[in-house]
C-alpha cells in the first residue's frame, strides 16, 4: 500500500497540466487549426476582450474574426514553441490589447491580453550589461545571483523573488533572495521534489515563463468545436492546477511568476517570484525578465565551464603523481602500502583500504578485518559495478556488521591485472550528523478537513530540521571523477 505521501505524488504526476481545458482569467484565447485555418476552441470570456460573441467564432476563419487588421500569421516560424507579438491598433471597448501568437504542431495559439498602461520604458540593457559579466570565484557568483533578483525586484515589483536551485533529486534550495517584511524570507530554506511535479518542470523546457498573476481568481472554460481537448503546453495562459494554486495559498503568496534557469541546456533552477497581493505583468515586463535571466545564466555557464576545466586539470595532476610515485616500486602492493595516505588524502577520505587476493591493506579510519571481509566479500563478488560511490553504506549492508558505526561513505574501485587479478581500493568517511532546514516538514502533505482526511500540499513552511544520521560528507562531483579517472590509470598501470 502507498504512503499518503506516495499517494499525493503519484496524483500529482499524473495530472495533465496541458489539457486542462481552460485558460486564467487574464487573456482570452483563440486556437485556430493550422490546415483549415479555422477556430477550433475558444475561451468564453472572448467578448470582454475584443468584444465577439465566442459561440460565433468558433469554425470561422481568424481574418473573419476582424480584430486584427492587416495583421498575418506569415511571419510566425514553423517550430512548435516560436512565438511571434503581434500589434494591434484596434482599440476595443476595453481599451487596446497585446496580442501573442504561439506555434504548436498542427495548431496556432492566439493570446489575448489588456494592453498594459503606458509606462517608463524598462532600461533593460542598463540592468542586463553587469549581468553578462562572468563571475570569478564564489563571493562574485553570490553577487551575480543577487544582482538578478534585485533586477528582477526592480522590473516586476514582486515582493520576494528567489533563485531555486534544484539538486540532484530535484529539491531546491533557496540561494538567493530579494524580499520585503510582508512575505518574509525563504532564504537557505530546502524545498521537496513533489512541490514542482516532473510534469510541471517539462513545461519549463516549453516555455520561457510562467505567470500566475491571481491565485484566487476562477479559471475560463474553452468552447470547442469536437471532443478534443486544446493542448496548451505552449500556452502563457493555461490554467493554474488546483493543486498548486492550494499551495500558494498555504504560502499566503497572491501571485506568482516563474522563469527557468538552464545551464548547458539543463534545467538549473528558477527565478521565483511571490506577491502577497494579485500583481500582473505585462507581456514587455515578462520578456525584460526572460532577457535578464538569459544574460544571467551565460555568466553562470561560463563560471561553471571554467571551474570544470580548473578541477580536470588538477585532478590529472594529482593522479599522475601518485602514479609516477607508485613506479617507483617493483611490488605494487608495496608502492600502495606507502603511498596510502597520499592515496586516502586524493580523496578527501579518513580511511584506506586497499586488496590484491587475499591480502588487504588497512589505514585510517576505516573497517577492521572482519568489517573489510564483508565489504570486499560483496563488492569482489557480487557487485556488477567497478565503480560504487555511497554515502549511506547502510543502504547497501543494511545495519550488518558493526562496520556501520566506523563509516557510513564509500567509494570502491576495483580493476583487473593479469599480474595480480581484481586489485580493489576503498576510500572511506565515517558518519556525520547532517541537517536540512526545509520549508514544512516534507512527509506532512495530508490535511484533515472536517474530520476528512485529505491530500493536500503541507500547510506549514516554517523552518523545519532533518536531522540525518548514518550519512559520511557527500562525495563531490571531483571525488566520484578522480575515483573513475584513476581506475581506468591504473588499468593502463596494473
Ligand atoms: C508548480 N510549484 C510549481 C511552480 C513552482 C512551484 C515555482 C511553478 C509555478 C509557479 O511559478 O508558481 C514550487 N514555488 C515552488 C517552490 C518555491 C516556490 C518550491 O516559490 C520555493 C521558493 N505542488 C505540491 C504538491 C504537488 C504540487 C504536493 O506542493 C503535487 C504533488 C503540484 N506544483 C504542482 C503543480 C504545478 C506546480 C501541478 C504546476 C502548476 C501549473 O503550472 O499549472
Amino acid at each position: 500500500t502507498l504512503s499518503m505521501l506516495e499517494a499525493l505524488v503519484q496524483r500529482c504526476e499524473s495530472e495533465q497540466l496541458h489539457l486542462s481545458g481552460a485558460i486564467q482569467s487574464f487573456g482570452a484565447l483563440i486556437r485556430i487549426d493550422s490546415k483549415s485555418g479555422t477556430v477550433t476552441h475558444v475561451s468564453s470570456n472572448l467578448a470582454d476582450f475584443i468584444g465577439t460573441d465566442p459561440t460565433k467564432a468558433l469554425g470561422q476563419k481568424l481574418e473573419a474574426l476582424n480584430f486584427l487588421p492587416g495583421v498575418s500569421l506569415e511571419a510566425l516560424p514553423d517550430q512548435p514553441g516560436k512565438r511571434l507579438r503581434m500589434d494591434s491598433a484596434a482599440e476595443f471597448m476595453g481599451g487596446r490589447v497585446d496580442v501573442l501568437a504561439v506555434r504548436g504542431v498542427d495548431f496556432i495559439l492566439i493570446e489575448i491580453e489588456r494592453s498594459a498602461m503606458p509606462s517608463a520604458p524598462i532600461p533593460v540593457q542598463q540592468l542586463q550589461s553587469p549581468l553578462l559579466s562572468v563571475p570569478y570565484d564564489d563571493d562574485e557568483v553570490m553577487e551575480h545571483h543577487n544582482m538578478l533578483v534585485q533586477a528582477f525586484q526592480m522590473v516586476t515589483g514582486y515582493d520576494r523573488v528567489m533563485i531555486y536551485r534544484f539538486q540532484e533529486d530535484w529539491s531546491g534550495e533557496v540561494i538567493s533572495e530579494a524580499t520585503t517584511k510582508a512575505l518574509g524570507s525563504y532564504l537557505g530554506l530546502r524545498f521537496p521534489a513533489s512541490d514542482i511535479p516532473a510534469i510541471a518542470r517539462n513545461l519549463y523546457v516549453l516555455n520561457p515563463c510562467r505567470m500566475i498573476p491571481d491565485a484566487t481568481a476562477q479559471p475560463v472554460p474553452l468552447l470547442g468545436l469536437g471532443d478534443v481537448p486544446a493542448d496548451l503546453a505552449w500556452s502563457d495562459l493555461r490554467s493554474v492546477s488546483p493543486v498548486h494554486l492550494e499551495y500558494l495559498n498555504h504560502m499566503g503568496v497572491g501571485a506568482s511568476f516563474s522563469v527557468p534557469i538552464r545551464v548547458t541546456g539543463k534545467l538549473w533552477g528558477l527565478v521565483a517570484c511571490h506577491s502577497l497581493k494579485p500583481h500582473l505583468l505585462s507581456h514587455d515586463q515578462r520578456s525584460a525578465c526572460v532577457s535578464l535571466t538569459n544574460a544571467y545564466s551565460l555568466g553562470l555557464t561560463s563560471y561553471f565551464a571554467g571551474r570544470r576545466i580548473q578541477s580536470l586539470d588538477s585532478l590529472d595532476r594529482r593522479i599522475e603523481k601518485i602514479l609516477e610515485a607508485l613506479a617507483q616500486h617493483e611490488d605494487p602492493f608495496d608502492g600502495i602500502d606507502k603511498m596510502k595516505d597520499q592515496l586516502m588524502k586524493a580523496m578527501g577520505a579518513q580511511g584506506f583500504a586497499m586488496a590484491i587476493g587475499n591480502d588487504v591493506v588497512i589505514t585510517g579510519e576505516a573497517p577492521d578485518l572482519d568489517g573489510m571481509g564483508v565489504i570486499d566479500d560483496w563488492f569482489l563478488n557480487e557487485s556488477r559495478d567497478t565503480v560504487v560511490i555511497s554515502d549511506h553504506l547502510d543502504d547497501l549492508f543494511h545495519g550488518q556488521v558493526g562496520l556501520l558505526a566506523v563509516v557510513s561513505g564509500m567509494v570502491a574501485i576495483k580493476a583487473r591485472s593479469l599480474r595480480s587479478g581484481w586489485v580493489r581500493f576503498y576510500w572511506f568517511r565515517p558518519a556525520m550528523a547532517q541537517e536540512v532546514a526545509w520549508a514544512g516538514n516534507p512527509n506532512k502533505p495530508v490535511v484533515e478537513k472536517a474530520g476528512v482526511v485529505m491530500l493536500s500540499p503541507r500547510r506549514s513552511f516554517e523552518k523545519w530540521i532533518e536531522v540525518k544520521s548514518g550519512y559520511s560528507r557527500p562525495w563531490s562531483n571531483d571525488e566520484r571523477m578522480t575515483a573513475a579517472r584513476f581506475r581506468n590509470t591504473l588499468l593502463q598501470w596494473l
